[in-house]
């Protein structure tokens, strides 16, 4: 490693530093504690996600993959032209394999993730799974501005695919911004391949966040490990509890970590003072029922073309042309 590479990267590390710390300062001395979803995903937070995704209560993962599986028919003729797949928070890419199988014109497959170590793992894997396929991994948050990567596959026709319902963890005007920030990187006729978690009965959504093995729980308190691990902190992790419920007003589940006694923290000098029961809002989910995703779609500069569903309706998988 020469020299000129080694220290680009300790300024790469100090400004990833410095808004973390900047961050979590500003959300923790608002008059409402909060902390940005996207601190959730470092290393082990990422390898949690991964595991909620296979809990018996989170129905999500699943239904998207068997919504997939059921029509791989009719992805096969509607993606005919397609062949480029750009995924946004590619994490492990389960559900993208269904994909890069059954789509034979795709040439290119570009994975983008916050997490450099789930990337690179996953663009290995993929490489060996599908030699013929051009797999460019992108380490980036891609709620900032992004571009793609020179793609050599020829004619053109991308897809985005955005799994997951990660569309759920932005404000509903925030949404529309983002979808429209995607469409302008693409041309007319590409598409986008959208997951939506659905409205539903509260039991069934609480339940998703508020698992009986507890992964949520440490899925949600492993941002605070994070903070006592990476800023000067006398806090105690222990001395908060996770706090999930669905706001039936906004349409979607919250996530909090609750302070279980009056007590003050410091973090990097600052004085943090917590009431018991006052929490950190770590972040929402938004759900969308079936009018609200037209709307949604619409008002991105997207047709919605299709939306595939399964029998309960729980998760949508929607087809949108730009
Ligand atoms: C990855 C954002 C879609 O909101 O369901 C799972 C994250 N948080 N359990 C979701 C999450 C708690 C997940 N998303």
């Amino acid at each position: 490693m020469n020299s000129i590479t080694y220290a680009k990267q300790i300024a790469h590390h100090n400004t990833e530093f410095e808004t973390f710390k900047t961050e979590i300062l500003k959300g923790l001395t608002r008059e409402r504690k909060y902390i940005s979803s996207k601190f959730l995903y470092d290393k082990k937070g990422s390898q949690l996600f991964e595991k909620i995704t296979e809990l018996p209560e989170y129905y999500q993962t699943r239904t998207e993959a068997t919504i997939l599986s059921g029509n791989i028919e009719w992805l096969k003729d509607s993606f005919q032209k397609t062949t480029a797949l750009i995924e946004l928070g590619s994490g492990s890419s389960t559900k993208t394999r269904i994909l890069l199988e059954n789509i034979p014109g795709i040439q290119a497959y570009v994975p983008i993730d916050i997490s450099p170590e789930m990337l690179s793992n996953t663009v290995d894997q993929l490489k060996k799974s599908f030699p013929n396929i051009q797999v460019t991994g992108v380490s980036a948050d891609y709620t900032e501005a992004f571009s793609l990567p020179d793609l050599d596959a020829d004619a053109e026709q991308k897809v985005v695919f955005f799994p997951g319902s990660t569309i759920g963890n932005f404000e509903p005007e925030e949404a529309i911004r983002f979808l429209q920030s995607i469409r302008a990187l693409l041309g007319t006729g590409d598409r986008m391949i959208l997951g939506v978690d659905r409205k539903k009965d509260i039991d069934t959504l609480e339940a998703a966040y508020n698992d009986q093995a507890g992964i949520t729980a440490a899925f949600n308190k492993n941002v605070l490990t994070r903070i006592k691990r990476e800023l000067e902190t006398d806090l105690d992790i222990q001395a908060f509890s996770h706090y999930s419920f669905y706001n039936s007003t906004a349409g979607r589940i919250e996530m909090h970590l609750r302070s279980k006694k009056d007590q003050t923290i410091s973090i990097e000098g600052e004085s943090i003072t917590f009431k018991k029961g006052e929490t950190i809002h770590t972040e929402n989910s938004y759900k969308y029922s079936e009018a609200e995703i037209e709307t949604l779609s619409r008002k991105s500069s997207f047709t919605l073309m299709t939306t595939l569903s399964d029998a309960d309706r729980q998760f949508s998988v929607c087809i949108l042309e730009a």
